[in-house]
C-alpha cells in the first residue's frame, strides 16, 4: 500500500515537473507575429510568402494543433508526427513553401498549406488547439505593404496588441536570401537602420537618361501623402501630381510636355523632401 502512494506521488511530481519545465501549449500573447511576406518579388507569392512567430515566454511552447485561418475560408492546423516545439524566446519561419532554392532563400521551420497571404489586406490568426486566440493581425491599406520586402513588427511593439497598429510596422530594408528584404528568423533591425529608415523616403528613376517614359519608384518607411514636383534649370517648376497616403508607388512620367534637358524630381511627404536629377534626351 505505501509503495503504491510513494509511486503515485512519484507520478504526481513528475507529472507537474514536466509542466513547469517541458512544454506547454501557448495562451494568448505568447507567441507574437513578428514578421510577415506578403508580396514577395525575387519568387511567386505561392512560392515566397512567409510570416515570422517569436515566443515570448520563457518556456518552450508546443504548436503542434495550432491553427492559421484567415476571416474567410483558409485553414491550416499544424501538424506533425514530430513534437513542434518552439524554445523559449526564439523565433520561427512559416512559410509556404519550405525550399530555400525556390522559396527566395527563406529557412523555415514549418511548412502549411491552404493558406495563402493577399497583398492587399487579409488576416493571419493564431488559435490554440482549445479554439483560444494566441495572437492575430489584421492589415489593410495603410499598411507598409512594399512588393519585396517583407513588414517588421518593430521591437517595442512585441506584445498582442502591439502588432495590431499599422505604424508599428516597417518595410524591411535588408536584403537576405535571393535579394528580398527581410530578416526571417531573426530579430527585426532597429540598430541596423530602422529608427533611420522610419525618417527615410527612397526613390529610384529610370531608364536615365530617357527619350520617352520614365519609371518612377517611391517608397517610403510608413504610409505618407504628398507631392511630385519637377524642377529644372531654366526655372520651369511645377507639381506634376500630387498623392495621398501610400507606402509607396510606382508611377510613370511622360516628359512629352516638358523640355528636354536636365530636370530635378521632388517628392516631398512627412516634411521630408527627397531629390534625384534625371534627363530628358532631345
Ligand atoms: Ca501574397
Ligand atoms: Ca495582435
Ligand atoms: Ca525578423
Amino acid at each position: 500500500m505505501k509503495k503504491t502512494y510513494v509511486l503515485l506521488l512519484t507520478v504526481i511530481l513528475a507529472g507537474y515537473w514536466i509542466n513547469l519545465n517541458g512544454q506547454s501549449t501557448p495562451r494568448q500573447g505568447e507567441i507574437i507575429i513578428t514578421e510577415i511576406m506578403v508580396n514577395p518579388e525575387v519568387v511567386s507569392d505561392a512560392n515566397g510568402e512567409w510570416f515570422e512567430i517569436w515566443n515570448s515566454t520563457e518556456h518552450d511552447l508546443l504548436l503542434n494543433g495550432v491553427t492559421l485561418t484567415d476571416a474567410g475560408s483558409n485553414l491550416h492546423i499544424m501538424a506533425s508526427t514530430e513534437k513542434l516545439v518552439l524554445p523559449a524566446k526564439s523565433y520561427w519561419v512559416l512559410a509556404k513553401n519550405g525550399d530555400p532554392l525556390t522559396n527566395g532563400g527563406v529557412a523555415t521551420n514549418y511548412v502549411y498549406q491552404s493558406f495563402t497571404l493577399s497583398n492587399t489586406s487579409d488576416q493571419l490568426i493564431l488559435t490554440a488547439a482549445d479554439a483560444s486566440l494566441i495572437d492575430q493581425i489584421s492589415y489593410v491599406a495603410g499598411w507598409p505593404i512594399v512588393s519585396g520586402s517583407s513588414m517588421e513588427l518593430h521591437p517595442d511593439y512585441h506584445s498582442f496588441s502591439g502588432n495590431d497598429q499599422p505604424e508599428h510596422w516597417f518595410p524591411a530594408k535588408v536584403a537576405f536570401g535571393a535579394g528580398d528584404r527581410g530578416s526571417p528568423g531573426k530579430s527585426n533591425p532597429v540598430s541596423s537602420g530602422l529608427e533611420e529608415w522610419e525618417q527615410d523616403i527612397r526613390m529610384d528613376i529610370y531608364p536615365n537618361p530617357s527619350q520617352g517614359r520614365f519609371m518612377l519608384e517611391v517608397v517610403f518607411a510608413k504610409p505618407m501623402a504628398g507631392e511630385i514636383r519637377m524642377i529644372n534649370l531654366l526655372g520651369q517648376d511645377f507639381i506634376y501630381k500630387t498623392f495621398s497616403e501610400t507606402a509607396s508607388f510606382k508611377e510613370v512620367i511622360e516628359p512629352a510636355s516638358m523640355t528636354p534637358g536636365i530636370w530635378f524630381i521632388e517628392v516631398a511627404a512627412g516634411g521630408k523632401v527627397k531629390i534625384m536629377r534625371f534627363i530628358i534626351e532631345g
